[in-house]
């Protein structure tokens, strides 16, 4: 049996270099079958459809059917993994709730036309933003379907972090683990370095022998770096990230599937975990058991990272709260 994937904005940019690393196994496992199904509104109907010719020429063995559709239910139809790309981006003079407004439009109707059609082990990777409360709103609109099924994007912002904790440290990236995001993918967001280990040792004392002051360091250089990373490629590239994305949407969801042996980041649904009031998705650090996400609990908070931390929650209530006045949830 092959399983149904279904990618939303298939015709953009993220989706252009997702489904060529999909088709080839990078997300599933090189011995499963994909069906793809590309979502897309009329206008991105013929950017899904060049994409669809070239996975074509591709010829992957293990590509058994590829659909373009702008219809959601055909979209979704038996779908078991959804990635949720296609979302409004922010136009000039759109203030905050009008793009939360945009979205909710979007992510409202896809979560409803998810529980009408999609396979019962259906799972959900939001990357749109605002990918958290995108999230929320098709979890919320999507009846029947438990909101554990939904996860929002952050591995991108952990890698970004991974990777700068490894060039300042001058060690390998496979070598730093336990570095979660909490809170937003935003610019609230807090990468959390007080677990860290870097060559199984911690990377607070790693870095204390590199930055000086290691709080000074934290709060001026690497947290604005990691949470403005989006923005510096934007400036030096002149366009946003579109293949680290990617490869963060596909790791996510491969270890959302496979499982994980350590700690990752993903936005999903609280359930109260760390004073994050319930049913916002929040970004924790996280396991994944049995095809299912497993916030890891008990962890030390001190009070800087709790502040940090309730700062974004802060920004998320903020939005669901916006959200709510528009009578989406
Ligand atoms: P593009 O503008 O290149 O592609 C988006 C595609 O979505 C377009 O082809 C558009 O036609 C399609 N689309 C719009 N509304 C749709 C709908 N209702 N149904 C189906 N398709 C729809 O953007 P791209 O660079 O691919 O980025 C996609 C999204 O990822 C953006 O919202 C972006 O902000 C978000 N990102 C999220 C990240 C994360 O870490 N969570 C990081 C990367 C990226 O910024």
């Amino acid at each position: 049996m092959a399983t149904t994937i279904t990618i939303t904005g298939a015709g953009g940019q993220i989706g252009y270099a997702l489904l060529f690393r999909i088709a080839a196994g990078d997300m599933l496992g090189h011995g499963e079958k994909v069906r793809l199904r590309l979502l897309e509104i009329p206008q991105g109907l013929k950017g899904a459809e060049g994409a669809a010719l070239e996975l074509q020429d591709g010829a992957f063995d293990l590509l058994e059917s590829v659909e373009v559709t702008d219809d959601a239910a055909t979209g979704f139809d038996g779908c078991n993994v959804a990635l949720l790309v296609g979302a409004r981006p922010r136009g000039p003079g759109m203030e905050r709730g009008d793009l939360l407004a945009a979205n909710a439009g979007i992510f409202g109707p896809q979560g409803r036309a998810i529980a009408d059609r999609a396979a019962s082990d259906v799972r959900v990777t939001v990357v749109g933003n605002p990918a958290n409360t995108n999230a929320l709103i098709a979890a919320a609109s999507a009846d029947g379907v438990p909101a554990d099924r939904f996860s929002a994007l952050t591995r991108l912002d952990e890698n970004r972090a991974r990777a700068q904790l490894a060039a300042v440290l001058d060690a390998p990236v496979a070598s730093i683990r336990r570095v979660p995001i909490w809170g937003n993918h935003s610019a609230t967001q807090f990468p959390d370095v007080t677990h860290a280990t870097v060559e199984g040792r911690p990377v607070l004392d790693a870095l204390a022998e590199r930055v000086g002051d290691v709080r000074t360091w934290l709060e001026g250089t690497f947290i604005p770096r990691v949470a403005k990373r989006g923005a510096e490629i934007i400036e030096v590239r002149g366009s946003s990230s579109v293949a680290s994305a990617a490869n963060a949407t596909i790791e996510h969801t491969r270890d959302w599937v496979a499982g994980t042996s350590d700690w990752t980041s993903a936005g999903v649904v609280s359930r109260g975990e760390y004073g994050v009031p319930e049913g916002l998705v929040s970004s924790f650090p996280v396991r994944s058991v049995d095809g299912q996400w497993q916030i890891v609990e008990g962890l030390e908070l001190d009070e800087w990272a709790r502040g940090r931390i309730d700062a974004s929650v802060a920004e998320l209530v903020d939005e669901r709260d916006t959200v709510r006045a528009l009578g989406v949830l």
